[in-house]
């Protein structure tokens, strides 16, 4: 057979791409050779059907020992003692997970309380064109107006109205520390099961640099590869010493949901991955990691907001911030474009009550976890400011005079 250099170059090129940008994306990162290695391993080639020590499948007593593995090291990473939870680390990534989560605890149809997209939500927390929305029924929520932050008080008024049977807490484009107390406090004024999605911020959870949701949660799911540096994978914890509304134990339904309610064949390389992210993320530098992606976060946007940006809800408590690029005449698209073309890597964003469209909104996102992973420190979050602010500023200059001509 001949060999095919197209994909290899591919590779190479994209190696090359990662390395020659400044990449904010704030649900990315650059994970180890340690991960990269399990995920490009032989465990690609195995069917696995099942769960350790029950499998449709022969030959699996490697792969229940790497399952094994990475449940043990995924609990003790965050404090849970096994009496109290379990964890399925299966999903294939975060929407599976979060739709089998809805599988298992609401009946089709159901409410299920969450963060709307445009202020900060999920696709999967309910919108209509995902399917969490076409089979379930949303009850959206939103930030405050004048605060853009979460409002505590109007999150149980909607509560107590709708009663919906869970409520999701947990977002992508949320800048600020959550209150998993207070979100505890709304599920129990009405009975529901409270799920938080620490997909952005696991990483944070895990070495100490935002409060644990796992206190108040009934289910917590999160994917691995964002902060917490791991492969494009998800896990979800639940608790196994209380019942969910149906009398079933949370960890059961949550089981039976992943297989064979939603998935097949577990993808055992990703979950070997998992459990090589897992140790790294255990160790002590993994501390220091996630406090400086905060500090590097808040530098940003303290830099950002003296060369005269907007910062979404004033700031930052964790490796994201939301820059309101259209108060300047800079739409999130424009933004998104010149900063690519001068190395700089963002998403455009909806901000809290943006006028502008999804594909054209009126910010940008900016998240800190890779070039904390490449050794990246405040002073390199001042000249990164600089470079975002002399291209954007001048950008808005321009738009300044055409609005003038
Ligand atoms: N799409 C991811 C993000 O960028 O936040 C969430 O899944």
């Amino acid at each position: 057979m001949k060999k095919d250099t197209q994909i290899q170059d591919l590779i190479k090129k994209e190696e090359k791409r990662q390395k020659s940008v400044i990449n904010l994306i704030a649900s990315e990162n650059y994970v180890s050779q340690a991960v990269l290695r399990a995920l490009g391993s032989v465990f690609t080639n195995k069917y696995a059907e099942g769960y350790p020590g029950k499998r449709y499948y022969g030959g699996n007593l490697v792969v229940d020992e790497v399952e094994n593995l990475a449940r043990e090291r995924a609990l003790k990473l965050f404090k849970l003692s096994p009496k109290k939870w379990a964890v399925n680390v299966q999903p294939y990534s975060g929407s599976p997970a979060n739709i089998a989560v809805y599988l298992a605890l609401v009946p089709i149809g159901g409410k299920i309380m969450g963060m709307r997209l445009d202020m900060g939500g999920h696709l999967t927390h309910g919108h209509k064109v995902s399917a969490s929305g076409k089979i379930w029924r949303q009850i959206p929520y939103g930030v405050n107006k004048k605060t853009e932050q979460l409002d505590y008080d109007e999150l149980e008024e909607i509560a107590k109205k709708e009663k919906p049977k869970l409520i999701v807490a947990g977002f992508t484009a949320y800048p600020r520390r959550i209150d998993w107390k207070a979100f505890r406090l709304v599920a129990d004024v009405c009975g529901a099961a409270l799920m938080a999605d620490m997909s952005h911020i696991a990483g944070l959870v895990a070495g100490g640099a935002h409060p644990s949701p796992f206190p108040y949660a009934d289910i917590v799911t999160t994917t691995v590869h964002k902060t917490l540096r791991g492969p494009r994978s998800a896990m979800i914890f639940s608790r196994t010493d209380r019942l969910h509304a149906s009398g079933f134990k949370f960890h059961e339904l949550i089981d039976k949901a992943v297989f064979p309610g939603l998935q097949g064949g577990p993808h055992v390389n990703q979950i070997a991955g998992i459990a090589a992210a897992l140790y790294e993320a255990s160790q002590p530098e993994f501390k220091k990691y996630a406090a400086q992606i905060v500090k590097n976060a808040r530098v940003l946007a303290e830099e950002l907001a003296k060369k005269g940006w907007r910062i979404v809800s004033g700031g930052t408590d964790n490796h994201l911030l939301l820059v309101d690029t259209w108060q300047k005449g800079v739409s999130g698209k424009d933004a998104s474009t010149l900063l690519e073309k001068a190395g700089i890597i963002v998403n455009m964003n909806a901000i809290p009550f943006d006028e502008r469209k999804p594909m054209d909104p009126s910010g940008i996102r900016i998240g800190t976890a890779a070039v904390t992973t490449q050794g990246m420190k405040e002073k390199d979050m001042k000249r990164i400011a600089a470079r975002i602010h002399s291209v954007l500023d001048a950008a808005g200059s321009l738009k300044t005079e055409e609005k003038k001509a």
